[in-house]
């Protein structure tokens, strides 16, 4: 009965036990509790390890969700198609306006500081250095970004810009220049294709692709100023692409031809020296224009090609990438090309 002691110390007595029972409930959840999230942790961690091994190697993200780690599948691109599907075929290419670089670099957003890009869609066929030799021309590398940077990406390669500066007043010489290009290009990024463009030499339809072939290829054909016809057989002047290969089996390019002239005679004839043909775009494809433009100081026909020209085969093995002393002055990340300014030493 309430009020009977006996009927107080059972009421209590229940109580205690409740109590007690809560305790052990309470405890029982926070074991349960703790296993399972020491569970989670080692999975996480072992899921942080494997997914540390596999980022190396294949570029995965691992997935938190709700407490688990969940693997996705690896998302390789696809190889790019042999015939990008982005071309236009003919452009109109002119030069009667002047490029305001923001502008470009606005118009193509996706260029990379340096002037690199590749396809976010597909994984590009080639790893292709574009390198220009260049001094005092401002105004055609203007163009020559205006209309290459669209066409390349286009193209769907995996490309970066060089321009090569020939530092201070000597006379020019090209090949140093596109051989510290190269070699300069390879020391940044694991390129396996080199086009060598002249800074005035534009191409006229985005089918001319700037990547490499069977054989070196001749890309700056046709030009307006031949009357869009080959001068002769052996030229190989304007835009030329190498791979790597085959830029090394030619030993490179000759360092010892100073101002105008010969040096891409020379190169032909290493490419024929060491057994490789010339390969060539058709006749309405190959089409390029060449902006018009006086000589350049210090850029005088160069007495010596003759003489240079006839020992080609004796020359090449020890003159060439092999010789090249040239030193980097400066490398400069621009927002559509890379420029590097070189001593290329003197006469
Ligand atoms: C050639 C030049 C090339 C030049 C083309 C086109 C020589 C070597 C002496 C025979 N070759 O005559 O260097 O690219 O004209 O302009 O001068």
């Amino acid at each position: 009965m309430p009020g009977d002691p006996s009927f107080t110390f059972s009421v209590l007595h229940r109580i205690c036990k409740l109590v007690v029972l809560l305790c052990f409930l309470h405890i029982a959840v926070a074991v349960v509790f703790y296993v399972r999230s020491f569970d989670f942790r080692l999975a996480f961690v072992q899921n942080q390890q494997s997914n540390n091994n596999i980022s190396k190697s294949q570029n995965t993200d691992p997935v938190v969700s709700y407490g688990k780690v969940l693997e996705q599948p690896v998302k390789k691109l696809e190889k790019c198609p042999e015939t990008s599907p982005l071309l236009v075929g003919p452009l109109k290419v002119e030069f009667n306006f002047t490029v305001d670089l923001e502008l470009v670099k606005k118009e193509n957003p996706n260029v990379q500081p340096g002037g690199r890009f590749k396809p976010k869609d597909c994984e590009a066929l080639q790893k292709v250095a574009i390198i220009i030799a260049f001094r005092y021309r401002e105004e055609h590398l203007k163009y020559w970004l205006y209309y290459l940077h669209p066409i390349l990406q286009r193209q769907q390669l995996d490309y970066g810009v060089y321009v090569i500066k020939q530092d201070g007043n000597d006379t020019f010489n090209k090949c140093r220049l596109l051989n510290t290009g190269y070699a300069e290009a390879l020391k940044e990024y694991d390129y396996n294709c080199f086009v060598f463009n002249d800074v005035d030499v534009i191409p006229m339809d985005d089918r001319n692709t700037y990547k490499c072939f069977s054989q070196p290829r001749h890309l700056g054909v046709y030009l307006d100023k031949f009357g869009f016809r080959l001068p002769y057989n052996g030229c190989f002047g304007g835009a030329t692409s190498l791979s790597k290969e085959q830029y090394l089996k030619i030993n490179g390019f000759p360092n010892n031809y100073w101002g105008w002239g010969g040096e891409d005679d020379d190169i032909y004839n290493r490419v024929v020296t060491k057994g490789m043909s010339i390969s060539r775009p058709d006749s309405e494809i190959g089409k390029c224009r060449m902006i018009r433009h006086n000589r350049d100081k210090l850029n005088d026909p160069n007495p010596q090609r003759f003489d240079l020209l006839a020992h080609t085969q004796q020359t090449m093995d020890k003159d060439g990438i092999n010789s090249l002393k040239t030193q980097v002055l400066s490398i400069q990340k621009f927002d559509l090309y890379t420029m590097i300014t070189v001593d290329v030493g003197k006469p």
